[in-house]
């Protein structure tokens, strides 16, 4: 078992600094030597290369830093290819949210029924006619469906990456109006905090794999800090009270890690500038070691 690691140090999907040293800041918290110490052999492929902001943002098309987001997506997405095809686990590390459409477009190429699990508070489902913002990481699950602009929809010249029922949202409590339209029209599953504090993380788990085990290949976890509490996960930039605690995402690890089923994954949006002594990013190594099979016994 061999993992890659791939940082990918974007901020351009989104308006708060910091989130482009969130892969540095997960390596300080000692994610290799941690994956190792677990039995891995672990690769650090070092960072992609990300453009520039945009100068001049054109107001009309609701995409900010299409250009280099779109650019970075078709790096990551070769290169996570390429890791999938050498038998090895592509772990990313983020960045904001908006480097999933690389992941998605390099691992998705591998897999005829990619499943996803997105542990978010937000369904990242907007497209540029609902995005609030014109942040592409509220858009990247979007995108991965095949909706949205085609820079960001036909990444290795493909599409979609995923089909609707071949996901499961996890966590969401900030949903855009648009994006509950579209979780109703496509019959996504979400499993939303009310679910969450309802049934509670263990069933929500067990429901999850029992759904997604026979009716996919492989499945890709897409973990977004801010999916958690903030006063769990404090570095990141669009934090959202209510969330999901740090013992049930904890639980949430090791189950997914007996049912071994997860074949990728990505963990971001971690921004060191906002957190507390770089406790969000130790957060993240901590779920991975669970994520590959740690046993506290
Ligand atoms: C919001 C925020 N729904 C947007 N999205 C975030 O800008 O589209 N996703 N923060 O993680
Ligand atoms: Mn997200
Ligand atoms: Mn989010
Ligand atoms: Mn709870």
């Amino acid at each position: 078992s061999k993992i890659t690691i791939v940082g990918v140090p974007m901020d351009l999907g989104q308006r708060n600094p910091g989130v482009n040293m969130g892969p540095n800041a997960m390596r300080y918290a000692g994610v290799s030597e941690y994956l190792e110490g677990l039995g891995y052999k672990v690769t650090d492929y070092n960072d992609i290369e990300i453009g520039k902001a945009e100068y001049l943002e054109d107001p009309k098309i609701n995409l900010r830093n299409l250009k280099a987001v779109a650019d970075a997506s078709e790096t990551l997405g070769e290169k996570v290819d390429s890791i999938v095809k050498s038998g090895e686990f592509p772990l990313i590390l983020g960045g904001d949210h908006s480097v999933a459409i690389g992941s998605l477009a390099g691992i998705a190429k591998n897999y005829k029924k990619l499943g996803v699990i997105w542990y978010d508070a937000h369904g990242d489902l907007n497209t540029p006619e609902t995005s609030p913002s014109g942040n592409i990481h509220g858009m990247p699950l979007a995108a991965s469906l095949g909706i949205g602009h085609p820079a960001l929809t036909n990444v290795l010249n493909y599409s979609p990456k995923v089909k609707p029922e071949n996901i499961v949202i996890i966590g969401a409590r900030d949903l855009d109006a648009g994006e509950r339209e579209l979780i109703k029209a496509r019959g996504i599953k979400v499993y939303t905090m009310h679910e969450i504090d309802r049934l509670g993380m263990t069933r929500v788990i067990e429901e999850t794999i029992e759904y997604l085990k026979d009716r996919t290949d492989g499945v890709h976890l897409s973990l977004d800090l801010d999916g958690l509490d903030p006063a769990d996960a404090p570095g990141v930039g669009t934090p959202v009270i209510g969330g999901i605690s740090y013992r049930e995402s904890h639980l949430a690890m090791e189950m997914l890690a007996e049912a071994d089923i997860i074949t990728s994954a990505d963990f971001v949006e971690v921004n060191p500038i906002l957190d507390e002594r770089n406790r969000t990013a130790v957060v993240a190594v901590k779920l991975m070691g669970s994520l590959f099979g740690e046993k506290l016994l």
